[in-house]
């Protein structure tokens, strides 16, 4: 009995000078994994994609089996809104209630592009905005898809960008040079309309402003080789992040989206631009 008072005395002693136990240990922060790969394919004029997918970072990897361009824009439904109501919409600028998630933009036919995006949970539209050479939406033509997006299971991290280009009103601010080589960029909407960027390779001797009019009217070959990369409409606050392998040529940067005012693409108002990559 002694024994354990002086035990505890001294216990109490050495407790009382002790300095402020260390605070317990934080829980180790579950680790991250790159964004799981969800995989859609594209066809002239369905989509193939899964009905329900888990949320957060997700790469979405478009392959087109058609014989047109297509993308993948998700539109996070919100206001109890479902596809049906999406359905009885004219074509033009999406209602607020449609919120732009992005996703990837469109390669050519036999082609595949990828691009992260970050899905809150919620129930999404799949669409392809693209015209054919009626004039025609290929949405209006069939390729529109209901997605649910549930919670994340795993703890993605979005893969490390170490370029950032803003999208606004009517431009693209990069924070750095598009030189050959890869890039992983991060794509953001300031506040303003939704917007996208697509990287496309111009043929020689062409500029964006080509590109532009040739998608109006798609008449003969077009001045592009091609999507290099990009993302669909992308409302203020969304993020996406794609990779982009450049070489030595001319690009254009351009923009799509029609314009809430005048219906428009933004590249009709100056969101379109001709980078030479050296
Ligand atoms: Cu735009």
């Amino acid at each position: 009995m002694r024994r354990f008072l002086s035990c505890a005395a001294t216990m109490a002693v050495l407790s009382a000078c002790a300095e402020k136990p260390a605070p317990p240990a934080e829980p180790a922060a579950a680790p991250t994994t790159p964004p799981p790969v969800v995989e859609i394919t594209a066809a002239d004029f369905a989509y193939q994609a899964p009905d329900t997918i888990g949320g957060g970072w997700v790469t979405i990897r478009i392959k087109n089996t058609g014989q047109e361009l297509h993308h993948g824009a998700l539109y996070r439904l919100t206001q109890g809104k479902t596809a049906e109501d999406v359905y009885k919409l004219e074509p033009g600028a999406a209602p607020d209630w449609m919120v732009a998630a992005g996703g990837p933009s469109a390669p050519g036919p036999g082609g595949s592009l990828e691009t992260t995006v970050n899905l809150a949970p919620g129930n999404y539209l799949l669409v392809c905005e693209i015209p054919s050479p009626d004039g025609k939406l290929h949405f209006m033509k069939g390729m529109v898809r209901p997605l649910t997006v549930v919670a994340a299971t795993g703890n993605a991290a979005p893969p490390a960008a170490h370029l950032t280009v803003k999208l606004s009103d009517y431009a693209f601010d990069f924070s750095g040079e598009l030189t050959a080589g890869k890039h992983t960029i991060r794509v953001e909407t300031v506040p303003g309309q939704p917007h996208e960027v697509i990287i496309a390779r111009l043929m020689p001797g062409k500029k964006a402003e080509d590109f532009l009019a040739w998608v109006e009217k798609m008449n003969g070959p077009p001045p592009v080789e091609g999507v290099v990369g990009g993302t669909t409409a992308l409302a203020t606050g969304e993020v996406n992040v794609f990779d982009v392998e450049l070489t030595p040529g001319d690009y254009a940067l351009i923009c799509f989206i029609p314009d809430a005012k005048d219906g428009k693409p933004h590249a009709a108002h100056g969101m379109l631009k001709t980078i030479k990559v050296t």
